[in-house]
């Protein structure tokens, strides 16, 4: 693979590295943490970086306990099938916070998602309804993006999702999969990638993108 070159219209979107998601924290992703200097790394290379952040409320729809449930069951919600979450990245909690030692200063924009108590948000573009959007389309239009990277936490869920929904939304996308860790949860990892690849969304490693 030829080296890419950030350049102008490109953007990397940097995918929930926050607390609850790494080591110690409520829904801590194996290996989270390690994403960290990969991301710090490649935020360099990138004069716009947009950050985003799961951000629910206490009680959100989401959460296992607030159906009685356990941890990854699923149930059915109007807006269809909803896996179910230990409580995480509730709104202004430390576990909400971004890992202490993400280091992206020049970030333009936080895209916070999730907080309406009753429906999810794993992308970054749409919520889980489909038809909420976040309003970062049209942001990254305005800014003039063709091209999105993306990297961060989970890779099956909040990463897939966010690339997915960059191909409908009519963006060149990549994710660069040694910045992304995964959930692996009854098959997620590969069926992502399925969907992903079945969009278009290109597969990238940071070497890719910057010299180690
Ligand atoms: C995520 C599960 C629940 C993620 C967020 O960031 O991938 N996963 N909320
Ligand atoms: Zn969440």
């Amino acid at each position: 693979m030829t080296e890419i070159s950030p350049r102008d219209g490109d953007a990397l979107a940097i995918v929930d590295v926050q607390n609850d998601f790494c080591a110690g924290g409520a829904l801590a992703v194996p290996d989270g943490d390690a994403v960290v200097p990969i991301v710090n790394r490649l935020a360099s290379a990138f004069a716009l970086t947009v950050l985003t952040q799961d951000w629910h409320t206490p009680g959100h729809i989401s959460f296992a306990s607030t159906h009685g449930r356990e941890p990854f069951d699923t149930i059915a919600l109007p807006y269809g099938a909803q896996l179910l979450w230990p409580d995480h990245c509730v709104m202004g909690s430390d576990g909400a916070a971004f890992h202490p030692e993400l280091a992206v200063p020049t970030a333009q924009m936080v895209v916070r998602k999730g907080f309406h108590p009753q429906v999810d948000s794993y992308s970054a573009f749409m919520e889980a309804d489909r038809r909420t959007p976040t309003g970062l389309a049209g942001y990254l239009r305005e800014r003039g993006v063709t091209r999105l990277f993306v990297c961060g936490l989970a890779t099956d869920f909040c990463v897939a999702w966010t690339a997915v929904d960059g191909r409908k939304a009519g963006f060149d996308v990549a994710v660069v999969e040694d910045a992304c860790r995964a959930i692996d949860q009854g098959g997620s990892l590969a069926k992502a990638w399925d969907d992903m690849t079945r969009l278009g969304v290109v597969r990238l490693g940071a070497g890719d993108l910057v010299a180690a």
